[in-house]
Order: C-alpha cells, then structure tokens, then sequence
C-alpha cells in the first residue's frame, strides 16, 4: 500500500516542533511554510520560518531558543556588535545557510529551489515549499510608524499597541509551485499549531490557497496553537503565547482553541485539541466540526510522535482511507 500524502501549513516554532513528531511516521510529507516575516540583513536572505522547519527535519532545530541550530555560537554576531549593536542575532552555523540561499538565488535560483536544495539533506519524501516565491510581508501599524513583523516583535519586543496588519503584496503573489497541487491531491491537509494570525493567515491570504482549502474532498484538520488549561512551560513558550494572543486580539479573537476552530471552519472538517482542554469540545463540535483530542503537550520524541500519529489516524479515518503503521 502506497504511503498516505500529508500536508502540513506551518510558521517556525510551533510548525517545526509538530513537524518533528511528523518525520518518523510512514507517511510522503509536504510542508508549506510562511515566509512573510523573512527580512534582509547585511544583504543575505533570512527565512525565520522556512529554517526552523527545515532544520527540525534534519533534527538541528534550536528548541529552547525557539529558532535557529541547536550548539550554535555567536562568535561573528558578537564581533559585529561590537562595531554596531544589533537587534537581531544570527547564529554562525544559521549565518551559513543564509549565506548560501542568497548565493544560490543570486545565481538566479528561486526560493522554492534554493529551500529545496537546503533541505536536500534531509529524511528522503519531505519537501519544504515557501508558500510563495513573491515577496510578502507583514506589515505591522503602530503609532507613528509601520514595521516589518521582525521590527515589530523583536526590536520593540511586541510592546506598541496594533493599529493594522497587512500582509504587503499577497494580492499580486502567486503560489509557490507544487503548493496547490499538494493542497489538492493530499490524503490530509494539517493545519499545524502555528500562530493563527502571524503564521497560517499569511499562507491564507495567497491567491489560491484558501480556495484550494474549501474545495478538498478529503480531509483537513487543523491543530490548536493555543493550550488554555496549563501555563506555558518554557520561557520560549510563553513568550509564542504572548505573541499569539496579542494578534489574535488585533482580530477581536480570544485567546482559546475555539475562536481558533471558529477561525479555519470553513475549510476544517477536524480541529485537534489538548485532552486537557476538552471543556471546548462542544462549543467547537457544536459547529459541526469533528473534535479529536489527543496530548498536545508531548514534549519527548517517541510521545511527541505517537500524539502526532494518533491525529493521523483518527484524521483519514474521518473518510475511511488508510492507517498510519
Ligand atoms: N528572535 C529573537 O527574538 N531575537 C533574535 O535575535 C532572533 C534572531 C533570529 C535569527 C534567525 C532566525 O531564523 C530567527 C531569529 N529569531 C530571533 C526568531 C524570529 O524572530 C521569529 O521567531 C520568527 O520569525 C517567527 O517564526
């Protein structure tokens, strides 16, 4: 039997960590991955999302930290900074895979090539996709100014008010080749535990993409981003649901997994929640969308896998089709 097709939206942190329980199960993956909080510095091409996903496949992704390699040092980010402070910090290792995606997009490679190759290394049917290989960006209003996602969240640490996000050229960007043909074809699209606004909005608003969404036969199922019964444990962490909540706000959404379900129903027939926060179950399956609850706080490898695959399956059985071994 031929291995069920799985595509994953995702943004860097919580897309990467779902993507780890993801890799080890007998399955053809496809990621799609956000790219309009990509910044340019000292000339080289940063793609925050499309490297920890990446990196997390090849068992490199910096999870304490929340991006970047795991063992990485900061020898050159610090010499720079000595000569100029810095607000965002590159690691030596990360420095390499950016020199060399800017060398090969130079050399006239797109960035669906250039991740490709990036990603070469990687566990074999994994495909990393940028959503796009348009520029997109979020554009973030606060008083008096308007800043790049990066600006907003790192240099002046998510402290102003939101006044608007926009998602700057997403009307004339198309599609990264081969996405909507796996948002298509799949046995399953996931919806990974991203930022709802910051990370899978942005995917969304690409011409094409949500369409696609609607018009699957076979299932789609997104998973909660948002853990409402336990805090956060790691300091990276709470600083994601910070981060989340203060965008989701922006939209008028509370922070919970259902304003999350509500957000994706038109396109969702299953929405994943922490077994701990089943008091939203009904609210979310009142909707009409099948509710699974599986332990999304798994943090070790074997249990962060058999969670995963415990969406899997319960996911394509919704139409009958086969079972993850
Ligand atoms: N986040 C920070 O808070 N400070 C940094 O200096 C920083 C550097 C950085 C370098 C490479 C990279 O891939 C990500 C980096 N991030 C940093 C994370 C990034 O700002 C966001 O986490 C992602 O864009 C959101 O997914």
């Amino acid at each position: 039997m031929s291995k069920p097709t799985v595509t994953v939206l995702s943004g860097g942190f919580g897309g990467a960590r779902f993507v780890d329980g993801l890799k080890r199960l007998e399955i053809s993956l496809t990621c799609i991955v956000n790219t309009a909080d990509d910044l340019t510095k000292y000339g080289l091409k940063i793609c925050p999302d499309l490297d920890s996903v990446t990196y997390s496949i090849q068992d490199r992704f910096d999870e304490t930290r929340g991006y970047g390699l795991i063992n990485d040092s900061f020898v050159v980010d610090r010499l720079i900074s000595h000569i100029k402070p810095q607000w965002f910090h590159l690691g030596d290792k990360d420095f390499r895979t950016h020199l060399l995606r800017t060398f090969k997009m130079l050399r006239g490679q797109s960035l669906t090539q250039a991740t490709k190759s990036l990603a070469s290394q990687s566990r074999g049917s994994i495909n990393v996709l940028p959503m796009s290989d348009s520029t997109v960006r979020t554009v973030i209003s606060v008083e008096n100014c308007r800043l790049s996602f990066q600006e907003f969240i790192v240099k002046r640490r998510a402290e102003p008010e939101i006044k608007s996000i926009e998602f700057e050229g997403c009307e004339l960007a198309s599609p990264g080749p081969d996405v909507i043909k796996a948002v298509k074809e799949s046995d399953l699209v996931i919806v990974g535990p991203s930022s709802p606004i910051a990370s899978i909005m942005p995917i969304l608003s690409i011409n094409g993409i949500k369409e696609a969404l609607i018009e699957r036969e076979k299932p789609t199922v997104a998973v909660s981003p948002v853990i409402s019964h336990k805090a956060p444990f790691t300091a990276a962490e709470k600083h994601r649901a910070d981060l989340r909540a203060k965008f989701m706000s922006h939209f008028g959404l509370e922070h919970n997994p259902a304003a999350v379900a509500e957000l994706y129903r038109e396109f969702i027939d299953a929405f994943v929640i922490d077994s701990g926060d089943r008091m939203f179950a009904e609210a979310i399956g009142s909707s009409g969308v099948v509710v699974i609850q599986t332990d999304l706080l798994a943090s070790s490898g074997t249990n962060r896998t058999l969670a995963v695959k415990k969406i899997l399956n319960d996911s394509l059985n919704l139409n009958d089709t086969a079972e993850i071994v």
